[in-house]
């Protein structure tokens, strides 16, 4: 068993990043049900970030997302930031959401079109440039629609010829991290559709090319603590996206639809030396119906979670029941960690970081949310789900 001074300090060492889309209005492509007092600028995202670290102490750092994020200046976005005791985080580009990319972006059969493309990334690298951000997150919608619409071969020349080009304008210590997702947008083909395709990529590249796993990126049934556990022996698991999901890319709060698959990847996230090395744990969500900033504070509570448990599995006496082959004992090992209730465990960490055990009812209790509603008006669109 971890030692419980190792476990806390474990706790207090965890960071959460939060993106700076879940703070504004979000929806579904049947309705964006607007909600009071959101966010109308990049300023207000970070603003409502900020709170978030501040009940938490557990969410730095904020993602921006170009160009729902745009500003003329980012290092003022970023000192505006850290005046409100949060950072920048990741850049994640967007190749998705102009009419150009109606047959993709960096694997567009028209070489104008992958030029666009490519500008827009390297805009995204300028951008970490001025924040200092360390990562770019790539996600591409690309793909196709139907069997013979392209050929699948060339685009992934043309996806490798764009890869290189942003890995070698990056600098010594700025990191690459392609995303996978297995459809949608595209319906028949995806070109980044699954971790295998984003490793190889990730290989050719070299060491500063990392896999995102967005937890919601899989088809139903899907193992993603093996894909996880695989991604950590071979070095290359960037980053997470958390979110959970019922179907498909739900975008739903972390550790809601399933907290033992949670529980299950934070287990072999510290297995694999995760949680002390340069892994980024990030959140991607949309709250639609929930209100956003207590729905951020919890997915980070649900994260913090899973991870406490993953922590407490005893894993010398896992080890034993392996060796002896005897399968119950292992599973119930595994099972007494993830049974235990680490709420008190949770709240007298915060105490001891001089925060309140119980973060949801603190923020409820500050009054930012009445402030905003009266003081914000005419929220603005995450940008998803229109
Ligand atoms: C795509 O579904 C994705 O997961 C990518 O990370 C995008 O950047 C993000 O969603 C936008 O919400
Ligand atoms: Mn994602
Ligand atoms: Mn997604």
């Amino acid at each position: 068993m971890t030692e419980p001074a190792a476990v806390k300090a474990a706790l207090k060492n965890q960071a959460v990043e939060t993106p700076s889309w879940a703070y504004g209005n979000s929806g579904t492509r049947f309705k964006v049900f607007a909600q009071a007092g959101v966010p109308r600028t990049p300023q207000e995202k970070l603003e409502d970030a900020a709170k978030v670290h501040e009940f938490t102490g557990a969410a730095p750092t904020v993602a921006l997302h170009i160009p729902w994020d745009k500003v003329d200046d980012y290092a003022a976005l970023a000192e505006f930031a850290q005046d409100h005791g949060v950072k920048l985080g990741t850049v994640n580009s967007n190749t998705f959401q102009d009419d150009d990319y109606k047959l993709g972006s960096v694997c567009h059969p028209d070489a104008a079109v992958r030029r666009k493309a490519l500008d827009h990334l390297f805009e995204c690298v300028d951008i970490m440039d001025a924040t200092g951000s360390r990562d770019l997150k790539l996600w591409f919608a690309d793909g196709t629609n139907y069997p013979g619409q392209d050929d699948v071969r060339e685009r992934q020349d043309r996806l490798a010829e764009a890869l290189a080009a942003v890995y070698e304008r990056l600098g010594d210590d700025q990191r690459l991290l392609l995303e996978y997702k297995f459809f949608e947008p595209a319906f028949y083909t995806t070109d980044v559709p699954d971790w295998g395709t984003a490793y190889a990529h990730c290989l050719k590249l070299g060491p500063r090319a990392q896999v995102v796993v967005d937890t919601g990126h899989h088809a139903p049934g899907t193992n993603i603590e093996f894909i996880v556990a695989t991604l950590l022996r071979e070095g290359r698991l960037g980053a997470f996206d958390f979110n959970s999901r019922f179907y498909a890319d739900d975008d739903l709060m972390v550790g809601a639809a399933d907290p033992f698959q949670l529980f299950r990847i934070m287990y072999e996230v510290i297995r694999g030396g995760g949680l002390t090395s340069d892994v980024a744990f990030m959140l991607d969500q949309c709250h639609n119906i929930e209100a956003k900033i207590p729905a951020i504070i919890r997915s980070v509570m649900n994260v913090q979670e899973a991870t406490a448990k993953a922590l407490l599995v005893d894993r010398e006496a896992l080890a034993v029941a392996q060796r002896s082959g005897d399968v119950l004992e292992a599973n119930a090992v595994l099972m007494d960690a993830y049974n235990t209730d680490v709420r008190p465990l949770l709240a007298e960490v915060r105490e001891e970081l001089g925060l309140d055990g119980d973060p949801i009812a603190a923020y409820r209790r500050s009054g930012w949310a009445e402030r905003i509603t009266a003081e914000r008006v005419g929220g603005q669109q995450a940008g998803w789900g229109a």
